[in-house]
């Protein structure tokens, strides 16, 4: 559980469906807004990506055997990141990490399988404000796409066309003057190919089955 200005915490599940005394971890006053768990340095277990707002960096806390103290800072520190997502966004087997920012361009981190991530990669409008990312393969073209919400904008799916790095083209989809805040992506009429559900604020939330997958 990540929470803003607060204490973030772990609830250990016992395999029955309690949940004991949380263990924090991070600061005490991180604004911690998005959190994703993977094991982005190939060890076997996963660690947490995390999301920090109100001007904090976001960081990578490591897996020490249950303990998180191990923290790396990745972004640029003025990104105001909203959203994170984790997948392999260059098809090279090592997880990525791709933010959701308001503060500047949404980037994808690229991983190095250890640990590592040296490179990096803006997309989207500099001006979109953008809160949430997750990533799926709408067209079934074997690599991820990039699905961002965006406020006071249109969304946007970003196809993976392949490359190093990989070239990304842009496909806006909503109504222009709607605030898309969450994602929900899953397959919803049973077709194969993913679809899309939007949580807006101030209007309906949106249900965009996935029509446009394979044409291009
Ligand atoms: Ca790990
Ligand atoms: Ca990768
Ligand atoms: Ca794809
Ligand atoms: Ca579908």
């Amino acid at each position: 559980m990540v929470n803003r200005a607060r204490q973030n915490f772990i609830f250990h599940g016992n395999g029955s469906g309690a949940f004991g005394k949380g263990t924090p971890f991070g600061a005490g006053d991180d604004s911690t807004i998005d959190v994703v768990a993977a094991d982005l340095d190939g060890d076997g277990d996963p660690d947490l990506v995390l999301a920090n707002r109100d001007g904090g960096a976001n960081t990578i806390h490591w897996n020490d055997g249950g303990s998180f103290e191990r923290v790396s800072g990745y972004g640029t520190g003025s990104d105001e990141t909203r959203g994170v997502a984790v997948g392999d966004v260059d098809g090279d087997g090592a997880l990525d990490i791709v933010t959701a920012n308001i503060g500047e361009s949404n980037a994808v981190y690229f991983g190095d399988g250890s640990g590592g991530f040296d490179r990096s990669m803006p997309f989207g409008r500099d001006d979109d404000e953008s809160y949430a990312v997750h990533l799926a393969d709408l067209d079934l073209d074997g690599d991820a796409d990039i699905v961002v919400a965006n406020v006071r904008a249109r969304n946007a799916v970003y196809f993976n066309q392949g490359g190093e790095p990989p070239a990304l083209h842009e496909f806006r989809f909503g109504c222009a003057d709607c605030s898309t805040y969450g994602l929900g992506l899953g397959d919803l009429n049973g077709d194969g190919f993913p679809d899309i559900v939007t949580a807006n604020s101030g209007a309906p939330n949106g249900l965009f089955a996935n029509v446009t997958a394979g044409r291009d």
